[in-house]
C-alpha cells in the first residue's frame, strides 16, 4: 500500500509558496515514511473556486487524510474541512507580523461541527500534521505501523545517548 502504489494518500496544500519552508517538514516526513503524497498551492482567498474542487474531489481521488497550512487569516484548512470529510490536519504557518499566533488561533478555533485537528505553530507542526496522518494510514497498514514503532525506538535510542556539559 505505502511502497507500491504511488497514487498520493495524503494531500498537503498551503496558502502560498511561502508557506513551503515550514510544509516542506510534512513532505520530508512522508517521504521518510513512504508514504505517496501529493503538495500543492491551494489559496483560499486566492482561489476559492480551485480550493473547493480540491477539497470537493479529495476523496474520490484516493486522498486519505489532508495536510493544509496557512499563515494569518489562516482559513484554508477550516474551509478544506468544510468541503470534505476527510481528516484535516492544520498547521499554522508563522506570520510577519504576530508570527503565527494568529494563524494558530484562526485554525485551532474552529466551530462546533467542522473539525480540524490542529498542530504546533512552524516546522514541528508540518512534521508532526505528517506523522499523524502516517497514524491514521497504520490502522490499516501492519508495515506502517512497524515503521512507526521504529520511529519511536529511534527516537528513544537518541534521547537516551543525549549528554549534558556538566560533570557529575
Ligand atoms: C497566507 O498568507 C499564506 O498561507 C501565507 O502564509 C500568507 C502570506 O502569503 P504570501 O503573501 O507570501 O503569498 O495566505
Amino acid at each position: 500500500m505505502t511502497n507500491n502504489d504511488t497514487r498520493p494518500l495524503v494531500g498537503i496544500v498551503m496558502g502560498s509558496n511561502s508557506d513551503w519552508d515550514v510544509m516542506s517538514h510534512a513532505a520530508r516526513m512522508l517521504k521518510d515514511f513512504g508514504v505517496p503524497f501529493e503538495a500543492r498551492v491551494v489559496s483560499a482567498h486566492r482561489m476559492p473556486d480551485e480550493m473547493f474542487e480540491y477539497a470537493s474531489s479529495a476523496r474520490s481521488r484516493g486522498l486519505r487524510v489532508i495536510i493544509a497550512g496557512a499563515g494569518g487569516a489562516a482559513h484554508l484548512p477550516g474551509m478544506i474541512a468544510a468541503k470534505c470529510t476527510l481528516p484535516v490536519c492544520g498547521v499554522p504557518v508563522p506570520s510577519k507580523y504576530l508570527r503565527g499566533v494568529d494563524s494558530l488561533h484562526s485554525i485551532v478555533q474552529m466551530p462546533k461541527g467542522v473539525p480540524v485537528a490542529t498542530f504546533a505553530i512552524g516546522e514541528a507542526g508540518a512534521a508532526n500534521a505528517a506523522l499523524y496522518a502516517v497514524q491514521i494510514l497504520s490502522v490499516e497498514d501492519a508495515a506502517l505501523e512497524e515503521k512507526l514503532a521504529e520511529f519511536r525506538v529511534a527516537q528513544n535510542a537518541k534521547a537516551r545517548a543525549m549528554t549534558l556539559p556538566v560533570e557529575t
